[in-house]
């Protein structure tokens, strides 16, 4: 009778812990579609409740274990070994999507190693069309990968939509979008690339690469986009202290072979590095209001300026695409590219006499940054390719931060003024 109980009651012990272990695996895997009604609610606290902690912790704490007791073998509570799966990382990931509007989130330790899995996804004779103005380091990353992986690459000017047509073919399964564009600023219609994608070839995903505007300025996937990709390195964490990317998506399928990926390949963040993202993201919204404000009134000062040959913000009615930047874009972030007369000599003196801009790439950070993408940024896009997307001697892109707005035009003139006395 007594070892009936026994037994009785160890099974009851193994049915309670598989129960708990499917409960707080779903915790750790939940969907997250936005939770609330507004985006500053979601980025302070969607993927943040205490209730997941025993300790009720407001801050989620930074889990460094790298692998986490299972009740017995194969059954745990959520979590096996930090590269599948890391309790501060779940928090951020639930956290960006709920910022995209979308259903799941992923973390990956670069904007490229984003890039890198999400090329992952596809086979061996598939077809990408990427537009031909994208981050150099991406430009680089397709045009080295992709033959070795046996994928056909087309770059093409996706502001026209006539060569988009022309560029799809059967085999087409990844189109590939930035917008607005590092650094010439172009923009693309996603709504019309995802219809005309879509009408083309079957299979076929969209991503977005939006970090310029972050989720705050810009939601890709209300657009038709199946995924959003950032360089949380930027805007998303905004304090220029972390390198990490994301995906944020609707689509399960995509979803599922994507986490495979992610654990397979294992280009994963770290958890104290995904905690400094969870908390810059909480004050993205405050951030880029400042940075747009402060990013247009630098845009118009250099545009009344008759140093400046030419300006190009989104948000100054004189780029050639304004009326779809207010009906893609929530705002107009802080980068800003402009073209001073002359040629290198007097872009170096720019780049060289500025003393609020730092001279530094990337983009994003509280602080203000300059560079000369044809030198730094986009070096790596060969010199022809250059020519044809407009990075020419002259141009420099500048990310306004949110210093004082005073101190930064007077820099900005005083730099201007060296460079053309
Ligand atoms: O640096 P990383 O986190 O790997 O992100 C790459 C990347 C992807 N997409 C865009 C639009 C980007 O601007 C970047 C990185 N860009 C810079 C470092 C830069 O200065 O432009």
């Amino acid at each position: 009778m007594r070892s009936y109980l026994f037994a009785n009651s160890q099974i009851c012990v193994v049915i309670l812990r598989k129960v708990k272990a499917i409960w707080k695996h779903s915790m750790a895997t939940e969907k997250s579609k936005s939770t609330f009604p507004h985006f500053a609610t979601d980025a302070i606290h969607a993927g943040q409740e205490p209730e997941q902690w025993k300790s009720m912790a407001v801050v989620p704490p930074i889990s460094l274990a790298t692998t986490f007791k299972q009740f017995a073998p194969a059954e745990h509570a959520g979590f096996e070994y930090s590269r599948s799966g890391n309790p501060t990382r779940v928090c951020l990931e639930k956290c960006i999507a709920a910022t995209e509007g979308a259903k799941h989130g992923m973390c990956f330790s670069s904007g490229l190693a984003t890039t890198m899995t999400i090329t992952h996804l596809l086979q061996l004779g598939d077809h990408i069309v990427s537009m031909d103005d994208v981050y150099g380091g991406t430009n680089r990353l397709f045009r080295n990968t992709a033959p070795k992986m046996g994928l056909e690459l087309s770059f093409v000017d996706c502001t026209n939509l006539d060569e988009v047509k022309k560029a799809m073919k059967p085999n087409t399964k990844m189109v590939w979008i930035e917008t607005p564009t590092n650094p010439t600023m172009k923009l693309v219609d996603i709504e019309a690339v995802c219809k005309i994608a879509r009408a083309a070839s079957k299979d076929v995903f969209i991503v977005v690469d939006n970090t310029f505007m972050s989720s705050y300025f810009q939601r890709p996937l209300d657009f038709g986009a199946d995924i959003s990709m950032h360089s949380l390195t930027k805007y998303m964490n905004g304090h220029s202290d972390v390198v990490m990317g994301a995906a944020a998506l609707n689509r399960d399928d995509l979803h599922e072979k994507l986490r495979f990926l992610q654990n397979a390949i294992g280009p994963v963040p770290s958890a104290f590095d995904c905690y400094l993202v969870n908390r810059g993201l909480k004050t993205l919204h405050v951030r880029m209001r400042e940075h747009e404000k402060n990013g247009m009134a630098v845009a118009k000062f250099l545009e009344s300026s008759s140093r400046v040959e030419r300006v190009i913000y989104p948000g100054l009615p004189s780029h050639p695409q304004y009326e779809l930047a207010k009906r893609q874009m929530k705002g107009f972030s802080g980068m800003v590219t402009f073209l001073i007369k002359g040629g290198l000599e007097q872009a170096k003196t720019f780049l060289g006499t500025v003393k609020i801009f730092t001279l530094a790439e990337s983009l994003g950070g509280f602080e203000s940054l300059c560079e000369h993408p044809g030198l730094q940024t986009h070096a790596s896009v060969p010199a022809d390719q250059r020519v044809v997307l407009g990075i020419s001697d002259n141009l420099i892109r500048l990310s306004v931060g949110i210093e004082d707005l005073d101190d930064i035009i007077e820099d900005i003139d005083k730099a201007l003024k060296a460079a053309i006395p």
